[in-house]
């Protein structure tokens, strides 16, 4: 379902949200929209994708986010909920199952206070997911930039920093993130039609 075409402009508006289901509007390469596609993911949630063509909006989309930025989450109270972090907080309290920010209020506040610090986290870790010993929210948030190292060509950059390459590496055998993970040669193809100004790179990679 993640895999639609990007609607662009003239395309008409989506129906309204069927009840028990949730909306993400999306693009496929988005680092912001894959967080919150991970929450969905890991938390079990019912949920579809609209994904979006940024370079060729639909007008209507504007309706949806002030300024027709991807993730926006919808409804089916036609409730909109946009910014990434947001977002995934809002999936979190608003849905049963696992808890991916912590009970503990404190232990929550670190998890904020490390994303504030993002550029800044490759710091001493003694546990090996940034939460404890299992995923949690922090690791969802800030997934996205790493796996998308290599296809920037920059993987070395955590090359003497083993604790963020064991990481890394549990990461990878994570159901949710192998579940969402996009292949760097579909990545490098997005980017390397995106920068040609390609009216068909957010559907790079789709039959
Ligand atoms: N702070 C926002 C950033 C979202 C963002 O920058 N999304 C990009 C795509 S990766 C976007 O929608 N770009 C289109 C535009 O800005 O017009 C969030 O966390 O959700």
């Amino acid at each position: 379902m993640a895999e639609t075409k990007a609607l662009g402009k003239g395309s008409p508006p989506p129906d309204p949200v069927p009840e028990d289901l949730i909306r993400i509007y999306s693009m496929r390469f988005c680092p912001y929209a894959h967080r919150t596609r991970l929450v969905l993911r890991a938390k079990n949630i019912r949920h579809e994708v609209v994904n979006i063509n940024l370079r060729n909006k639909p007008d209507w989309y504007y309706m949806k986010h002030p300024f027709g930025q991807v993730p926006v989450l919808e409804n089916s109270r036609c409730q909109l909920i946009y910014e990434s972090v947001i977002a995934c907080e809002y999936l979190d309290d608003a849905y049963p199952g696992r808890k991916l920010y912590p009970y503990d209020p404190y232990e929550r506040a670190r998890q904020k206070m490390l994303l504030e610090l993002f550029d800044k986290i490759l710091g001493y870790q003694n546990t090996i997911f940034f939460g404890g010993n299992c995923t949690s929210m922090i690791d969802y948030l800030i997934w996205p930039w790493f796996e998308r190292l290599d296809a920037y060509g920059i993987a070395d950059c955590v090359d003497h920093t083993p604790a963020l390459q064991l990481w890394i590496q549990a990461m990878r055998q994570d159901p949710t993130v192998c579940a969402l993970f996009m292949e760097k040669n579909v990545f490098l193809g997005f980017l390397n039609l995106y920068f040609q100004n390609h009216p068909d790179a957010f559907d790079y990679g789709l039959c």
